[in-house]
């Protein structure tokens, strides 16, 4: 297999943290792809040109993060990130934790990609609220953060992307969440293993 992703991306993340839980991480080449220039191999096996794009052993190119974990499960003994008895909590967690990401990244686009002059606070605290308000549901139903499932998974990502781009102090306003995270880290070494030197 091989993934094609930056080591800062938090969606790659989420693929990799799954692959090192999973020992399928020998088994999967790693190549930094560049969503952002109009050449090379990110856009041709992705018309999307978004990271993360793994190339499966046949050829075949799969996206977003989200098939990419549904097809690493199909590799294992048994349904292990989306497990069978609660893939659609699982699901459902996963798809929070994901658009908790993609609020992230808008925010980040909006600050870094948008020059300064056309940046949009309501368009930016939009996002944040998207973010506040998942981070309040999760309180109370958080994943178990001793399971590594594409939600606890993803989840993890979600707090770490925060934690490197400082879209929100989640931190001081969500203690319950800095000990769930403690807990998962501890559970979940690959989750510190794929912390990218920012
Ligand atoms: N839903 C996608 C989102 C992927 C995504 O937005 N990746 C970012 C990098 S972290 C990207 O490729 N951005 C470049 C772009 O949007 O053109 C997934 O889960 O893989």
């Amino acid at each position: 297999m091989l993934l094609i992703s930056t080591p800062t991306s938090p969606f790659g993340r989420k693929v990799k943290i799954a692959a090192i839980a999973y020992g399928l991480k020998a088994s999967m080449q790693v190549e930094v792809g560049d969503p952002w220039t109009e050449v090379g191999q990110l856009r041709e096996v992705n018309p999307l040109g978004k990271m993360p794009t793994l190339i499966t052993p046949d050829g075949k190119a799969i996206y977003d993060s989200g098939v990419i974990l549904e097809y690493l499960d199909t590799l294992l003994d048994q349904p292990r990130l989306f497990p069978t008895e609660r893939r659609l909590d699982t699901l459902v967690m996963h798809a929070l934790a994901d658009g908790i990401i993609e609020a992230g990244l808008l925010i980040t686009y909006e600050r870094m990609r948008r020059p300064a002059e056309f940046s949009y606070a309501p368009w930016i605290d939009h996002q944040r609220g998207k973010i506040e308000r998942a981070l309040t549901s999760v309180l109370g139903a958080e994943p178990d953060p001793h399971a590594a499932d594409a939600g606890s998974i993803t989840l993890a990502c979600a707090l770490g992307y925060l934690d490197w781009r400082k879209q929100l102090d989640w931190r001081a306003a969500y203690p319950t969440l800095v000990t769930w995270l403690d807990a998962f880290r501890v559970s979940v070494p690959a989750f510190d293993a794929t912390k990218a030197e920012h």
